[in-house]
């Protein structure tokens, strides 16, 4: 009997490398990189910073690691930092902020993913003898948990005038933001030019095996190097990490859109299926996030039926699942998964 296809749509952090990553690994020019004299890793941090319109750029192991090392260097221990109530620093690293950097980390909900000007400059308390001193604000694009949705060029702006008048720095958490930049078509410059520093994940929709890579001014990127060290995140030969990288940045950008358009057909298939719902308006890049409640069963129930027709999947909550479209997840992938949830519908109906 053939074996099944698995169909695993619980992330683009999935992705394997392709050929030509794998070859580039193969004949990548090596050297110690705590010494700063591997070839490889200083081209990737040069292209990097060029590609983001900043001064410098520091390759980091993973996008926790560089969400820290950035919290760490734009700020002091004891400060507070002003995230967006959903955000995957605020969520999903392990409280970090809090155990590792010493931050206060001050929520401020949003309905898309960008909180407004506003309740940002209200999180921004006066200097009082009570209160911490704020000092950094961060947002995150494409924004994981409202469902891969897309903060504006415009929408950052706006922030980052209220932070900087504050005296306050912008970080972005831009793990996706060649997804946002690709689906709305601009270059991501539009994207980065308002905030201090970013980072970005190659490890992601855009198929390297490791890494991301943090962005900013010079100064911000000898204090991340720092503190990249004290984490033990300081790498010899990382230029085989790096040279995947680079193939990532000259040839694995503009297929994104493929990405999006299949998670939007699998969006569209999925609402049209009765007892889910599904907002498509945040159907934006490469995620499409529903809710399940009306099938009458939790989203771990349903991810486990799933399983057995061979999906893989993953919750966002006790209703809520996500799919991830990524390299290897082609059409015909996408209406298989449709059919699926439908099947599992159909039978949840039935009873
Ligand atoms: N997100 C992962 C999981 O941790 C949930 C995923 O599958 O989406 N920022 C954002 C916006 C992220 O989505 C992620 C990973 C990270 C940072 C952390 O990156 P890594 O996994 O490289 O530490």
């Amino acid at each position: 009997m053939p074996v099944k296809e698995i169909i695993d749509l619980r992330s683009d952090t999935i992705t394997l490398p392709t050929e030509e990553m794998l070859e580039a690994i193969r004949h990548a020019k090596l050297g110690d990189d705590v010494f700063r004299e591997d070839p490889t890793v200083n081209k990737l941090e040069q292209m990097a910073a060029e590609k983001m319109g900043k001064e410098a750029a520091l390759l980091v192991t993973s996008g926790t690691q560089a969400n820290l090392i950035a919290l760490m260097s734009n700020t002091k221990r004891g400060d507070l930092v002003i995230l967006e109530a959903e955000s995957h620093i605020y969520w999903y690293e392990v409280g970090g902020i809090s155990m590792i950097a010493g931050l206060l980390p001050w929520p401020v909900k949003s309905s898309a993913g960008a909180p407004t000007p506003e309740d940002v400059k209200a999180a921004i308390r006066p200097s009082d003898i009570h209160f911490p001193e704020p000092a950094l604000v961060c947002l995150e694009n494409t924004h994981n948990r409202h469902g891969g949705t897309i903060i504006r060029p415009s929408q950052i702006k706006a922030i980052s005038e209220v932070a900087h008048t504050h005296g306050l720095k912008l970080y972005l958490d831009g793990a996706r933001i060649f997804n946002a930049a690709v689906a709305l078509q601009v270059d991501v410059r539009e994207f980065t030019r308002h905030v201090d520093n970013l980072m970005f994940s190659l490890s992601k929709g855009l198929c390297c095996p490791i890494g991301s890579v943090l962005v900013g001014t010079c100064e911000f990127i000898e204090k991340a190097r720092k503190i990249r060290k004290i984490l033990g995140g300081g790498m010899r030969q990382a230029g085989i990490i790096a040279a995947p990288g680079i193939v990532a940045l000259e040839t694995m950008i503009d297929r994104l859109a493929e990405d999006h358009r299949n998670a939007r057909r699998l969006a569209e298939g999925i609402s049209k299926i009765e007892g889910i719902q599904i907002d498509l308006s945040r159907v934006q890049t490469n995620i499409v996030c529903f809710d399940i409640s009306g099938l009458g069963m939790t989203a771990d129930m349903f991810i486990a039926k799933l399983k057995e027709k061979g999906i893989l999947a993953l919750t966002m909550g006790e209703n809520k699942v996500r799919l991830v479209t990524h390299r290897g997840i082609e059409r015909e992938h996408v209406d298989a998964a449709i059919a699926a949830i439908e099947d599992i519908a159909k039978n949840s109906r039935a009873k």
